[in-house]
């Protein structure tokens, strides 16, 4: 398999940490906004909404994070076959798109790379509320369970755990959050696990 990938991204992430728990090898392509690689035709032909990540396959091509990971995690644990557990990999995987990553992940790109000032400091300020929203239903969420579905880690715990992580460098403080806390401890203390890459800024 061949990844496009920023390593700054924790969309790229994902597919990196699930990659590393199956033991699988593939190769990287560096692919960045910063270097122009995310708007190059080249890509663009794989990828024509000109993000990463993005993956090869022999001649399978395939992009968007959480349709990765499903696709690399078919017939392992990290993804149940029984259809109700499945669905709820999907229902949290929806979740983190929609109503997690938009906030978490936004906040901290514009930490990351847009010019200190009044308009990054009112773009992170409009992420607050909604970025806290996500984090009390997963806080909520891991009172009662130890994983977010079932028994076992899944892509679901893959896709979320991605930016939750790194909440504080969007601004996100998770002191409130002990239940998301201990989960990323456990998330961390899996087998095979590997940091996130490092952030240039
Ligand atoms: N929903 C997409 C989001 C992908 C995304 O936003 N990728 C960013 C990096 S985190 C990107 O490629 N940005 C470069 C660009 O827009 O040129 C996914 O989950 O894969």
């Amino acid at each position: 398999v061949k990844l496009y990938s920023d390593p700054a991204s924790g969309n790229v992430y994902k597919p990196m940490l699930l990659m590393a728990h199956l033991g699988m090898e593939y190769a990287h392509i560096p692919t960045t906004w910063e270097d122009g690689g995310t708007r190059a035709p080249e890509f663009l032909r794989l990828n024509p909404n000109g993000k990463v990540p993005c993956i090869e396959d022999g001649d399978f091509v395939l992009w968007e994070s959480g349709a990765i990971l499903n696709y690399l995690a078919r017939d392992t644990p990290w993804l149940p076959d029984a259809p109700r557990l499945k669905a709820q990999v999907l229902q949290w995987m929806f979740f983190e798109q929609y109503s997690h990553e938009p906030y978490i992940a936004v906040a901290r790109a514009a930490m990351h790379y847009d010019a200190p000032g009044p308009a990054r400091d009112r773009k992170i300020a409009s992420k607050g509320s909604g970025g806290e929203h996500a984090l009390a239903v997963m806080e909520q969420h891991l009172h009662a369970c130890t994983w977010f579905v079932g028994d076992a880690p899944t892509i679901a715990d893959i896709a979320l755990f991605a930016y939750t992580h790194v909440a504080d460098e969007g601004g996100f403080s998770l002191a409130p959050y002990p239940n998301i806390r201990a989960w990323i401890a456990r998330m961390q203390a899996i087998s095979g696990h590997i940091p996130i890459g490092p952030v240039s800024d």
